[in-house]
């Protein structure tokens, strides 16, 4: 193997690198990612939501409809300006669209009992990984082709 011959390998591994991590850390377009719509119905009693974890990608339309079993319960999100309120009898519905990636505490906005700070529950938005590795895929091909034509 001569220098010459390696120094090439060395360059087109280096520039596979480049474009894999570039498509890894570049931001996604909003409008790219696909939206789905999500409608979840929620059951508020004292001193829990059911169901009390929620999982969402960036871009998704979510209702959230509230019911109330028993007094009135509210329902925010950290970082989401909206506060509902139901009381028995009366659903409450908000609908939004889910924000940036992470994990957001879910708490219950009105005085309900004792244990009401410990009425809570998790709102994720994940990314959307399927996605992301299609596109990786995608474009690993694209660049071994290219690599492979040059030669
Ligand atoms: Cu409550």
């Amino acid at each position: 193997m001569n220098l010459r011959f390696s120094g090439k390998r060395l360059w087109q591994g280096g520039l596979l690198i480049l474009f894999a991590s570039l498509f890894l850390f570049l931001p996604l377009p909003a409008q790219v990612t696909p939206r789905t719509e999500h409608l979840f119905l929620v059951e508020a009693s004292q001193f829990a939501y059911a169901p009390a974890t929620f999982q969402v990608h960036p871009g998704d339309r979510v209702t959230i409809e509230l019911r109330s079993t028993d007094v009135v319960h509210g329902l925010e999100i950290d970082g989401y300006d909206f506060s509902l309120a139901a009381e028995p009898g009366q659903p409450a519905s908000i609908t939004f669209i889910a924000g940036k990636p992470g994990t957001y505490q879910m708490r219950c906005s009105v005085t309900c009992g004792n244990l009401h700070p410990f009425m809570i529950g998790k709102f994720k938005v994940g990314t959307n990984l399927l996605y992301w590795r299609a596109t990786l895929l995608m474009s690993l091909l694209a660049v071994g082709l290219v690599v492979w034509k040059r030669q």
